[in-house]
């Protein structure tokens, strides 16, 4: 009977050092693998930016100029049949990326049919249709896959001169494309968890 107690006891002991050995396992596990997902997570907005990035330089070379959004474009702007441009909350000209890009859509001005005559899109595949907070207002958005990084918020663009100042058509003024992802947080004026491509840095085209 003394030996029973003992085996019981002895056994209940193994047991809580069982439970005791998972807890402290899963603790280093999950964060570990929160960690790995985290990083998979970076490596596909990367290859996605890179994706983005192909099909605007291939949209630009169609037609002459980069894509198009929503905004208050300057009058050279306009004139240039070209990127209009939304005003982000840090003061930089962050623009969602166009669904000119995939689509034609003459509705959305400043489309142009003279000036559009050279698109031969799409020039990236939209994916399916997902429901996301893509703007991170708290409000769920109905969007193209293509459009949002792997948290599920837009991927942003800024097309400025070098000094981050609206394009002017100066001499020694070149325009700078880039692509962003606002990382994790979802929030573009967070810059450390950001990743920034540089799609395009040269002349005024
Ligand atoms: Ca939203
Ligand atoms: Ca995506
Ligand atoms: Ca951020």
């Amino acid at each position: 009977m003394k030996l029973f107690k003992e085996i019981k006891a002895f056994t209940i002991m193994e047991v809580v050092v069982v439970i005791a050995a998972i807890a402290i396992l899963a603790g280093i596990l999950i964060p570990l693998t929160m960690h790995e997902i985290e990083k998979a997570k970076i490596e596909s907005a990367r290859a996605e930016m890179s994706n983005i990035k192909e099909a605007i330089l291939a949209y630009a070379r169609d037609v002459g100029f980069h894509p198009a959004n929503p905004g208050n474009p300057t009058p050279e702007e306009i004139a240039r049949g070209a990127f209009p441009r939304a005003a982000a909350a840090n003061g930089n000209f962050t623009s969602i990326l166009s669904d000119d890009l995939v689509v034609r859509n003459p509705e959305d001005p400043p489309w142009n049919s003279t000036l559009m005559q050279g698109w031969r899109g799409p020039y990236i595949s939209p994916g399916k249709t997902i429901v996301t907070d893509a703007d991170n207002d708290g409000i769920l958005d109905t969007v193209n896959e293509w459009k949002v990084d792997p948290w599920g918020h837009y991927y942003l663009y800024t097309n400025t001169d070098q000094n981050g100042n609206p394009v002017q058509d100066n001499p020694g003024v070149q325009r700078v494309v880039t692509l962003i992802c606002a990382g994790p947080d979802g929030e573009p004026t967070t810059l450390d968890d950001n990743i920034n491509l540089i799609v395009y840095w040269g002349e005024i085209y």
